[in-house]
């Protein structure tokens, strides 16, 4: 049986807790088969990121264009893009091999603290990027900087949504894994998806202990897979959800750093 396949342009992580490693991981359970594009490798384990060297922009067009001309990706995700070059290559080849509109998960910064997209990249994403983009996923700190709305209720995520929104892409998820600033400990981790119409809360039980490295590369991945196995937007965000909080649940310790999101079984 031909296998459906999702395509991650994605930074390396040696540690295995994110970037494409998470994200071959996420499809490998859900049964897509994936194809994996390098914008960039780092050496880091679960503690910190040591060093960070980018591809240079036609070394990732040549790994795109390698895979498409084998087969079409059904779905699309992009991860850590580094810098300006990479992030307009990749708008460009996107559009112009015609494949599908990506789950754009606008990694910033790292859990560690490590800069993972330059601010020249940050302004070339919602440039070049959000308005071919299916969906954008960023998480509270990344909403607060692409929308530069401070986000302290539901109130401020809505309209942080709807100004996202208008920089193009047909849907915006923002992520509840972190607690907006004065939350009770144990505030639910509910993520809010808007679609230019309407508002949907995908509810979420804080989990306890879990670490939140990796788990953004889980929940974009889960996503682009169920819409290369051929969910709407709106269940292979419900989908995803689902998946990040079985990831969490079955989380490992490989060092003294964060817990990393780790087996996803099936439901
Ligand atoms: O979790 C965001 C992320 C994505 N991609 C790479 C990373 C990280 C965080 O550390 O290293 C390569």
């Amino acid at each position: 049986m031909m296998p459906k396949v999702a395509l991650t342009i994605a930074g390396s992580d040696s540690g295995g807790g994110s970037g494409l490693q998470a994200d071959l991981r996420t499809f490998a359970a859900l049964e897509v088969y994936g194809y994996s594009v390098v914008t960039a490798v780092t050496a880091q384990n679960s503690s910190r990121i040591e060093r960070i060297e980018a591809l240079a922009a036609p070394m990732v067009v040549a790994q795109v264009e390698a895979v498409a001309a084998e087969r079409r990706p059904d779905a699309i995700k992009t991860g850590a893009l580094i810098d300006a070059a990479i992030v307009e290559a990749v708008a460009a080849t996107i559009v112009r091999l015609k494949l599908p509109a990506p789950v754009v998960d606008p990694v910033l910064i790292a859990s560690s603290g490590a800069r993972l997209l330059s601010p020249e990249g940050e302004a070339a994403m919602s440039r070049a990027l959000f308005p071919i983009a299916l969906v954008v996923t960023p998480n509270l700190p990344e909403a607060e900087a692409l929308s530069a709305i401070p986000i302290c209720d539901e109130a401020a995520r809505r309209a942080a949504a709807v100004a996202i929104h208008r920089m193009g892409p047909r849907g915006v998820v923002i992520k509840g894994g972190h607690p907006f600033t004065g939350a009770a400990p144990g505030a639910r981790a509910d993520d809010l998806f808007y679609d230019g119409k309407s508002f949907i809360v995908l509810q979420g039980e804080r989990i306890a202990g879990a670490s939140m490295h990796g788990s953004g590369c889980v929940f974009s991945a889960a996503i682009a897979a169920h819409l290369a196995r051929g969910d709407s937007l709106e269940g292979a965000v419900r989908a995803a959800k689902g998946v990040i909080v079985r990831a969490l649940r079955n989380r490992v310790r490989l060092g003294r750093g964060g817990e990393v999101a780790f087996r996803i079984p099936s439901e």
